[in-house]
C-alpha cells in the first residue's frame, strides 16, 4: 500500500516537472515572438517574415492552454502539496493568472475582427500590461532556479517535505548573504535597469494618452515651409483632440522631407499628370474630417481631426482615365505601397492628410502627407505618401503580399 502511494506520488511529481518544463518552453517561444513582434525595432528587419512570426505566436499561444488545462486537472491536489509553502502558492497563482490572461486576451486580439476595435484594444492593453509585468517575473523565476544555482539539497521536484535543518547559532552563521541570495539580488537589480525604462516609458505612453503626439512633433523631422494654415475646425480641432496614441510603424527608416526633396504626383492612367511643391500642394483646399484609427494588431486611436485634401478631388483634377482600374499609393520611403479599386478611392471620407488636430503631421506618424481611409485598418493608410499612380490592374500592398488580408474594412 505505502509503495504504491510512494509510486503514485513520485509519478506525479514527474508529471508536474514534465508539465512545467513544457510550459516553460511555450512562455519562453511567446515571450520571443511577442517582442519580436511588439518592438518597432523588428518591423523592418523582419519583414515578410513577420506574419510568419505572428501566426506562429498565435499557434503556439493557442497550444499554450493545453498544458495550463493538464494542471488544472492536478491542481487540487499540487495545492495540497504546497500547504506549508506561500510562496510556491503564490507563484502558481502569479503564473495561472500570467498564462490565462495571455490566453484570453490573444484570443481576442486573434480574432480582432470578431471583437471590433474596442474589444482588441483593451485586449492589446491587458496583453502589454501581463506581458510588462509577466516577463521580468518569469525570467527572474527562470534564472534563479538554474542548476547552477542549486543547492545539491534543493532538487528540482519536491514532494512536499524537506529535511529540516538545525536553526545555526547566531555565532556560527556565515556571511550576511549567501551566495544564492546575491545572485537573486544582482538578477532583479539587473532586470530592473534593463526593463525598468522601456516599462516606464510604455506605462506613460499607454496611460498617460494625449501626450506622445506632442512628443512626436518635438521631434518631428520634417522641414517644410510654410505650414499651412489650419481650418478653424482644425483648430481648436472639432473632435476635441485625438484620444490614445500611434504606435510608430515602418519597414523603413523614417523618412525625412524638406521643400527641397519633397515633391506630390499624381500620373499612370490620367488626363493630366500633375506635380506639386509643398508650396503649391498647401495652397490646394481642403478639408476637416474626425475619424478613428485602427490597427490590425489591435491599438486604436478615436477621434483623430484630419485635415487634408479629398482624395477624389485629387483624382478629378488629374482627370482618371478609362482604362484604369487601380489607384496605387507609394510611399516617400521607397518601399511601402499599397492600393484602393476606383470605387473605395471615390469614398467621401478618403484624405491625404497633412495636418493632425491643427498641426502639421510628424515625420514618425507619415508626415508631410499621408493617406487617410477611416473606414480601413490602418495598413491602407500609406504614410509619406508622395505619388499616386492609376494603373490598369491590380497591385497588390506591402502587407497584403506578406499575408495581410486583401480585404481591410474595419
Ligand atoms: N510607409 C508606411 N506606411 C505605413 C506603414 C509602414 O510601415 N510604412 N504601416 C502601416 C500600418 S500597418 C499602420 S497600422 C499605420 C500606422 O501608422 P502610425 O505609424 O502613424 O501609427 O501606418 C500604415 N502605413
Ligand atoms: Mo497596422
Amino acid at each position: 500500500m505505502r509503495r504504491m502511494l510512494d509510486r503514485l506520488r513520485k509519478g506525479f511529481g514527474r508529471k508536474l516537472a514534465k508539465l512545467h518544463t513544457w510550459n516553460g518552453w511555450m512562455v519562453f517561444f511567446l515571450a520571443l515572438t511577442g517582442l519580436m513582434l511588439a518592438l518597432g525595432f523588428w518591423r523592418s528587419l523582419l519583414g515578410e517574415g513577420r506574419v510568419w512570426i505572428k501566426w506562429l505566436h498565435i499557434g503556439v499561444g493557442i497550444a499554450s492552454i493545453v498544458p495550463v488545462l493538464y494542471y488544472l486537472l492536478l491542481a487540487g491536489k499540487h495545492w495540497k502539496q504546497l500547504r506549508s509553502r506561500p510562496w510556491q502558492r503564490f507563484n502558481v497563482l502569479i503564473v495561472l493568472v500570467l498564462l490565462l490572461g495571455w490566453f484570453a486576451s490573444g484570443a481576442v486580439l486573434w480574432q480582432f475582427r470578431l471583437a471590433g476595435p474596442r474589444a482588441a484594444n483593451a485586449a492589446l492593453l491587458v496583453h502589454d500590461i501581463l506581458s510588462w509585468a509577466g516577463l521580468p517575473y518569469v525570467i527572474y523565476h527562470s534564472l534563479t532556479r538554474l542548476r547552477w544555482l542549486k543547492e545539491p539539497h534543493r532538487r528540482t521536484v519536491k514532494t512536499g517535505r524537506e529535511p529540516v535543518r538545525e536553526p545555526l547559532h547566531p555565532a556560527a552563521q556565515g556571511p550576511l548573504m549567501t551566495r544564492r541570495a546575491f545572485i537573486r539580488g544582482a538578477i532583479g537589480v539587473g532586470l530592473a535597469v534593463t526593463l525598468g525604462p522601456s516599462f516606464l516609458r510604455w506605462i506613460s505612453a499607454s496611460l498617460g494618452g494625449g501626450s506622445s503626439i506632442e512628443a512626436l512633433i518635438a521631434e518631428d523631422a520634417n522641414r517644410l515651409t510654410p505650414a499651412p494654415t489650419p481650418l478653424p475646425q482644425s483648430s481648436p480641432p472639432i473632435g476635441g483632440g485625438a484620444q490614445g496614441s500611434y504606435r510608430v510603424y515602418t519597414v523603413t527608416r523614417i523618412p525625412a522631407f524638406s521643400n527641397e526633396n519633397w515633391s506630390f504626383t499624381i500620373d499612370g492612367l490620367v488626363e493630366h499628370r500633375l506635380s506639386w511643391n509643398w508650396t503649391e500642394f498647401v495652397q490646394l483646399p481642403r478639408t476637416v474630417q474626425v475619424s478613428d484609427f485602427h490597427c490590425v494588431t489591435g491599438w486604436s486611436v478615436y477621434r483623430n481631426t484630419w485635415e487634408g485634401i479629398k482624395l477624389k478631388e485629387l483624382l478629378k483634377q488629374a482627370g482618371v482615365k478609362s482604362s484604369a482600374k487601380m489607384v496605387k499609393f507609394y510611399s516617400g520611403d521607397g518601399v511601402y505601397t499599397d492600393s484602393l479599386t476606383l470605387d473605395q478611392a471615390d469614398m467621401d471620407d478618403v484624405l491625404v492628410a497633412v495636418l493632425l488636430d491643427g498641426k502639421l503631421i510628424p515625420s514618425d506618424l507619415g508626415g508631410p502627407a499621408r493617406l487617410i481611409v477611416p473606414k480601413m485598418y490602418g495598413y491602407k493608410s500609406v504614410k509619406w505618401l508622395n505619388r499616386i499612380e492609376l494603373i490598369p490592374d491590380d497591385h497588390v500592398g506591402y502587407w497584403e503580399e506578406r499575408g495581410y488580408s486583401k480585404d481591410a474594412w474595419v
